[in-house]
């Protein structure tokens, strides 16, 4: 949860084409944009340094920049999304993975995986299987990883939840944030673990960048007790990136 840099990138028009599981409504950009400026300052306010990306148009899911890649102290893995749409995302943002990483690896395939279902821990790399990424993806992942010296261990994404960290994030080294669905399936023993509150489920997909947590705004209950437990915790608008599925956590690449 300590990250020297960012990187995003701005949401383009086409944003109103963005996959959803449900429509409730299509997203406004100008909201969208303002929202995203306040993420981006937040992260820049740490002292990291934030690569911000120009908007991709052909591309209307690129602002979720995370299912792109998964960034490791010893070298970046370039996903392979299961979403047929978002697969030509990953060549638009290898080349400034290349300009930051030495070691940059790819999934080859045929499996899929996408970032948001790996979520990093002290200890190890949790991986969710989803309707986005499976089986072959996760195993092709172990190979790279295991090589410099991570351990992947395979869990469950709930059912109807689009990625594993929808549900959970790392708060710190040991403790994870989660809703009470997720945990109940067992794959946080030994972690300490918070709930979110009844009913504020989407809380759960908040980041922990540094001194901050920045949360999505509209969960109380979580943000009361999450500054409870100490959490310096920044508010930030999702009403509209909610309305595609996404959270904090799709929102960039941290490393
Ligand atoms: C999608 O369905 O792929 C996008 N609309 C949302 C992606 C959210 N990404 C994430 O949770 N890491």
């Amino acid at each position: 949860y300590e990250f020297s840099r960012a990187i995003t990138r701005r949401p383009a028009a086409s944003i109103t084409d963005g996959l959803r599981a449900e429509d409730i409504g299509t997203p406004d950009l100008g909201r969208m944009l303002a929202s995203h400026a306040h993420y981006v300052e937040t992260l820049k306010k740490t002292g990291a340094e934030v690569i911000e990306l120009a908007p991709l148009e052909s591309y209307p899911d690129a602002v979720f920049v995370e299912d792109t890649t998964l960034c490791l102290p010893q070298g970046a893995v370039m996903m392979r999304p299961g979403a047929p749409s978002r697969m030509g995302e990953v060549a638009e943002m290898e080349p400034t993975i290349r300009g930051v990483y030495d070691e940059v690896r790819q999934i080859a395939g045929p499996g899929h995986i996408e970032g948001g279902d790996i979520l990093v821990t002290g200890r190890e790399i949790l991986v969710g299987r989803s309707d986005r990424t499976d089986a072959a993806g996760v195993t092709e992942l172990t190979e790279i990883v295991s090589d410099w010296g991570h351990t992947v261990r395979e869990v469950f994404t709930p059912p109807g939840v689009l990625h594993f960290k929808t549900d959970c994030s790392l708060l710190d080294g040991e403790t994870i944030l989660s809703t009470k669905r997720l945990d109940a399936s067992g794959c946080f023993e030994g972690y300490r673990v918070l709930h979110v509150a009844e009913g504020e489920e989407a809380a759960a997909n908040s980041i922990r960048f540094n001194q901050f947590v920045l949360a999505p705004a509209g969960f109380p209950r979580t943000t009361e007790m999450l500054r409870q437990n100490g959490y310096d915790v920044v508010e930030i608008d999702n009403v509209e990136c909610a309305k595609l599925d996404g959270g904090m956590s799709c929102l960039s690449l941290r490393f």
